[in-house]
């Protein structure tokens, strides 16, 4: 009897934890511990649920094998007194018709979620409408290049992030992209060099520059903020410098600083004619013969 108190108070005492630590961590909760605010791009809620989502049936599930573990665990300890082998049991119907059905409903369930989703992220915009703002990032070690491809203007040089002591480093110096509110964005992105990787943590997505080949990434942001980025691709000595500012703002802000760049000078695009890869898949090779 004693024993079955104590197994109950030990399983209340867990359970107030629990309890309190998902409680405590309320809004945390809510946002699946992903970064950034509801609603900042045409994407981020889509993602956010189909984590919290993934996270919460598998936390179920998760509950009752851990629970099913210590309960067989305690009930089905040897007693005092005991010898030999418990009563062998050959298989139980039921239970195995469970327990091969619920991880394939899971398996199918997740992965026709995934597919589904994946889908909707991949989504390219309709090559015929005018309203798609087209810009380019172009990685290289170790910063961005950032054309805006419409307008045929594009971004200053960029620096890698200079850091002062330790993390600190002045952010209005990074190379920034500039993206207008509540426009389909179709951003192509490139390398010229190795593989890199376009992040923007808020924004719950990023995607490879590869050299060579050119992927996109389409969606539209909704809220105006300027964003951090980063590269997430470990690609060479100063990847950690490699970073970025991703500035939302409203559309007359946007053409406005796309004229003061033409005003400038920053005219034209900064595209492929520095890539320093020239060895690439497919490139009509020079030989040797020549
Ligand atoms: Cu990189």
């Amino acid at each position: 009897m004693l024993t079955r108190q104590r197994i109950k108070t030990a399983v209340s005492a867990s359970a107030t934890v629990v309890l309190v630590g998902v409680l405590s961590g309320c809004t945390n909760v809510q946002s699946g511990f992903l970064p950034g605010d509801d609603g900042l791009t045409s994407q981020t809620d889509g993602i956010r649920t189909m984590w919290t989502t993934a996270w919460a049936v598998l936390l179920v599930i998760g509950v009752l094998v851990w629970g099913l573990i210590i309960w067989s665990v305690i009930a089905y300890r040897r007693r005092k007194g005991e010898t030999g082998l418990p009563p062998q049991m050959r298989y139980n119907m039921p239970i195995e018709a469970l327990y091969t059905l619920v991880p394939l409903i899971l398996i199918i369930g997740f992965g026709a979620y995934t597919i589904n989703e994946t889908y909707a992220l991949e989504a390219r915009a309709d090559e015929t409408d005018t309203s798609v703002v087209h810009v380019e990032a172009i990685g290289q070690q170790w910063t961005w290049t950032f054309n805006y491809t419409d307008a045929d203007v594009h971004e200053p040089d960029g620096m890698p992030a200079q850091y002062v002591s330790g993390d600190d480093y002045d952010r209005s110096e990074l190379p920034t992209l500039w993206l207008p509110v509540g426009q389909t964005v179709e951003i192509a992105l490139e390398s010229r060099d190795v593989a890199h990787s376009f992040w923007v943590p808020d924004f719950l997505y990023k995607k490879d520059t590869i050299p060579g080949r050119t992927n996109y990434w389409t969606f539209t942001p909704q809220v105006e903020g300027t964003y951090n980025g980063t590269c997430a691709e470990l690609c060479g000595e100063y990847h950690s410098m490699m970073l970025f500012n991703l500035k939302v703002v409203s559309v007359e802000e946007y053409e406005a600083h796309l004229e003061d760049l033409e005003e400038q000078g920053y005219t034209g695009t900064i595209s492929t004619e520095y890539n320093r890869n020239q060895n690439l898949p497919g490139a009509s090779a020079s030989t040797g013969a020549e």
